[in-house]
């Protein structure tokens, strides 16, 4: 059958012009979306969000000499991986959902994973691959195969390289391995600037002029430091974000190396930046691997999903690979069940089938754009926005039956700015409203857990907000395991062996000034 207008494209073309003269004749022109509200996020920095996960793999001579902070004086035959795969990394982090791969390239001990022009401190004076091999053009190429992201970590602190301590010399050194790493490999979506330092040498770093000339060679790349200037540390090395988290935050009350943990936590609602944080943390005790650690359950990480993920901000989960140069076969079943744990959880929204109203809607009940059901749709780019004028900030659901649930999943478009301050959840439970959870801040999303509730009717009310409150999704979920997690919560910061104690001089002779 010949479809409508096929044959003829100007009668389906006359069709359509009175089709809308018929619409503009018989109602006003659509509501406009709301004005956004600053500071908003640029379009890496939505990009980045909407990741959520990235795989952080410390890898080098560490891994060979069971250390953590190598010394720099390790010889270049240590490294040799008989099994380097960076296909099996790449797989493995896009088979647990992790947006992108971010690679040491080079640790503190100046070791460099791909052959830099500018050291023979590299993969080039190893013997693995002959000393022909480039750990770093392995990933890449894996990491394009398996459809995931590539960021580099380049160790400002080296504590190999002889220029280090005179700072035009190493700001020269270290920009010129940046340009390697900038322009041989593709696209590179994340450059991560960690700055632990103990050392006696006076050394200036030239942030500004780094930042800059990252962005320049790599304009979609995130530059995670201290305070940006596209992402923030979170302040502490367990993946744990405060329980409200802005991404807003002012860059000029941070120096780096002198972060306030406190603020990089919680962010600031009067911020007028776009910062929003990021939380590492280590599948393992340490951040490279070591024969005699082993990995967290789960159950852990599921936990540190719900306090980074669910509060705002990107989980990067360091899955060191071994001595054989493979990522273990037991942190690849923690990994599995941490992926099956999540789908179980999140893959089904018990409120999908919900009748969704609210308090008001902008444009009026009949303006769909704007409409409560969008919150039932996946995603950010739609969402309920309440008629601008009302004051009175709710969104009803009536599932239509009763259902149990002890997990609520909450997001903000927050393309049009972070908004909401506090709001409360309250069920219908024997003809009475019941709250049943209350807190701050949404942002990207919120993960809520509370003891297993029954009701048919649900509502989410927003009692404080910057602007009128937009709400893009609502999703109720069973968490089977949750009653465990408070007993975890204790356990989760196994990594501040490596971590607290040592980042008291991240940066620290940044400015000149010693800490
Ligand atoms: C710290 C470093 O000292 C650790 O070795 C690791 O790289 C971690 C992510 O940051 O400051």
């Amino acid at each position: 059958m010949t479809p409508i207008g096929s044959r003829n494209p100007s009668f389906l073309l006359s069709l359509l012009c009175v089709i809308d003269v018929c619409v503009s004749l018989g109602s006003s022109h659509p509501t406009p979306p709301p004005l956004p509200i600053e500071p908003l996020p640029s379009a890496a920095q939505l990009r980045w969000q909407l990741g959520e996960m990235a795989l952080f793999l410390h890898f080098g001579p560490n891994t060979f000499t069971d250390s953590e902070w190598g010394s720099g004086h390790a010889p270049p035959s240590v490294f040799r991986p008989d099994s380097l795969d960076a296909r099996q990394w790449a797989r493995t982090a896009a088979a647990g959902g992790f947006a992108r791969v971010v690679l040491t390239a080079k640790h503190h001990d100046g070791f460099c994973l791909w052959p830099s022009a500018y050291t023979d401190y590299s993969v080039r004076s190893s013997p693995w691959r002959a000393g022909r091999g480039d750990v770093v053009a392995e990933l890449a190429a894996a990491a394009r195969e398996y459809g995931i992201g590539l960021g580099i970590y380049l160790s400002p602190w080296d504590r190999h390289d002889p220029s280090y301590g005179s700072t035009v010399k190493y700001n020269e050194y270290y920009l010129g391995q940046m340009t390697e790493l900038l322009t041989n490999y593709g696209d590179i979506q994340e450059v991560w600037l960690d700055g632990a330092k103990e050392d006696d040498r006076e050394m200036e770093y030239h942030f500004d002029c780094w930042f800059q000339l990252i962005h320049q060679l790599q304009p979609g790349v995130m530059i995670f430091s201290d305070a940006g200037p596209d992402t923030r540390w979170i302040g502490e090395e367990a993946g744990v974000a405060g329980s409200t988290c802005w991404s807003l935050f002012n860059k000029s009350s941070v120096t780096i190396g002198h972060t306030d943990e406190q603020s990089s936590r919680h962010g600031d609602p009067h911020g007028i930046d776009w910062l929003p944080a990021e939380c590492d943390v280590s599948i393992r005790p340490g951040w490279f691997w070591h024969s005699s650690e082993h990995p967290k359950s789960a159950m852990e990480l599921l936990d540190i999903y719900y306090k980074s993920v669910g509060r705002n901000c990107l989980l990067i989960l360091n899955v060191p690979p071994n001595s054989s140069g493979l990522v273990s076969d037991e942190d690849l079943q923690v990994l599995q069940d941490f992926t099956a744990l999540r789908i179980t959880i999140f893959s089904h929204n018990l409120a999908g089938n919900a009748t969704a109203t609210a308090s008001s809607v902008r444009g009026g009940d009949n303006e769909t754009r704007f409409c409560p059901s969008n919150v039932l749709q996946k995603g950010i780019n739609s969402y309920w926005a309440p008629n601008e004028s009302e004051s009175d900030w709710a969104v009803f659901l009536d599932l239509g039956q009763l259902i149990s649930f002890n997990v609520l999943q909450i997001q903000e478009p927050i393309q049009m700015g972070q908004r909401i301050i506090e709001f409360q959840v309250d069920i219908l439970a024997s003809g009475e409203w019941k709250t049943i959870a209350n807190g701050t801040t949404i942002g990207y999303k919120r993960l809520l857990r509370f003891p297993m509730v029954e009701t048919q009717f649900f509502r989410f009310i927003i009692n404080k907000s910057r602007a009128s409150p937009l709400i893009s999704y609502i999703g109720i979920h069973v968490d089977p395991c949750s009653t465990v997690y408070d007993s975890l919560t204790a356990r989760s910061s196994s990594t501040k062996r490596f971590s607290i104690r040592r980042r008291y001089k991240r940066f620290g002779y940044a400015l000149g000034s010693a800490i």
